[in-house]
């Protein structure tokens, strides 16, 4: 390993030169998100990888892309509290959260915001790893705890727990009012991350639809893990139709039903609710990092059952609105809308990962 040492401070070095100077640089410069038709057949296939399996040079170059994200100038927000493309990123799943969750558009909608997630660290932050995604079922497997897990690594990871006695959760003034309310879980911010690359993090939207400059807070919980093994994702794999697979994955309750036994959630709620803090917030939970990380491993689970059956590449169904449960479905030509920070997409495009937009596979 000596050996290698000098360039991978070299390497490290440039990573950061290349940080400090492209910071200045307007956050547009790519190609553009729209630059192929959707449908069409993809010049180049990317690999989204488990965080375990990257190098530990791929490791830190994903780090400094994200924190590169928390510097580049918002896209087209007119907010003034969005100090960042990191806070337009929240803001987008603030705005769209009523019409992204609980509904049949759900993991077609959380598709898209990986997408632009992805372009954004390729095209502003010249990221050109893998995707990574987090199987929490490796870790809810083992017999080791969750902190130990090398997605919690203070330099290969995104930091640890919060610190108690570290973070004063504002008071919600429309806790119980279902448009307004927040939906801060109270007992789960335990405190303010103070290891690893995102310590000195500062979000500028949230907790909720608050509005306030705070650190980044977590409270990882043992207590969820029979929620996240991997049997719990493959009996989601078991599911025949699209309609009982969702309900699988996603059964996120309603407001104000929030639960106070969460041995009945999910494992996409569950996996939120393992790492606590910003991450079980309905609206900013995007906050961490480790949402994309999250989701991407929702949407590989999503990928592997489609993979079983070809006829999956079509099979959509559930609510297209929370407010009418019982009301109109999502067809292939649901619009789905991402904010400011990316242009609409239908439900239709986001079906089969092999095609123009999308262009990955999972490994
Ligand atoms: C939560 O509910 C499950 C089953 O519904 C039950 O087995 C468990 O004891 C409950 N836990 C608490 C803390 O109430
Ligand atoms: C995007 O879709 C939303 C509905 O989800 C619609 O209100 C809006 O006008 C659309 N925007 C564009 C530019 O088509
Ligand atoms: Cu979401």
């Amino acid at each position: 390993m000596s050996g290698g040492v000098p360039s991978v401070l070299l390497l490290v070095l440039i990573l950061l030169v290349t940080n400090v100077v492209g910071s200045t640089l307007p956050t547009n410069t790519g190609p553009s998100l729209e630059s192929q038709t959707s449908g069409d057949t993809c010049s180049h296939i990317q690999t989204r990888r488990e965080w375990r399996t990257l190098s530990a040079l791929q490791k830190l170059d994903f780090i400094r892309a994200v924190k590169c994200l928390q510097l580049r100038r918002p896209k087209h927000s007119s907010n003034s509290a969005v100090k960042n493309v990191w806070d337009e990123l929240i803001e987008t799943h603030i705005d769209e959260a009523h019409k992204a969750h609980t509904v049949g558009q759900f993991l077609p909608w959380h598709r898209n915001y990986l997408r632009i997630y992805e372009n954004l660290l390729r095209e502003s932050c010249l990221y050109f790893g893998p995707l990574p995604f987090w199987d929490q079922g490796i870790d809810a497997d083992s017999l080791l705890p969750f902190l130990s897990s090398p997605i919690f690594h203070p330099i290969l990871g995104f930091g640890g727990d919060g610190v108690p006695g570290t973070y004063a959760l504002p008071i919600d003034p429309y806790a119980t009012d279902p448009v307004r309310s927040s939906r801060l879980v109270r007992e789960r911010y335990k405190g303010c991350v103070r290891t690893g690359p995102f310590a000195s993090l500062t979000l500028h939207l949230g907790p909720g639809l608050l509005v306030t400059d705070h650190c980044l807070t977590r409270d990882v919980a043992e207590l969820f893990r029979p929620q996240v093994t991997s049997e719990a994702w493959s009996n989601a794999l078991a599911q025949p139709t699209f309609e009982k697979f969702r309900l699988k994955i996603d059964n996120f309750p309603i407001f104000p039903d929030v639960p106070s036994n969460f041995s009945e959630l999910m494992p996409h709620e569950t996996g939120h609710a393992i790492v606590g803090g910003d991450l079980t917030n309905f609206y900013t939970s995007p906050g961490d990092p480790l949402f994309y990380l999250h989701h991407a491993n929702i949407d590989r689970v999503w990928w592997q059952w489609q993979q079983l059956d070809l006829a999956r590449l079509t099979d959509i169904s559930g609510p297209a609105d929370v407010n009418n449960l019982n009301g109109p479905q999502v067809a292939l030509n649901t619009v789905m809308s991402f904010g400011t920070i990316a242009p609409n997409v239908t439900v239709g495009e986001m079906m089969n990962t092999a095609l123009e937009p999308l262009c990955y596979s999972y490994a």
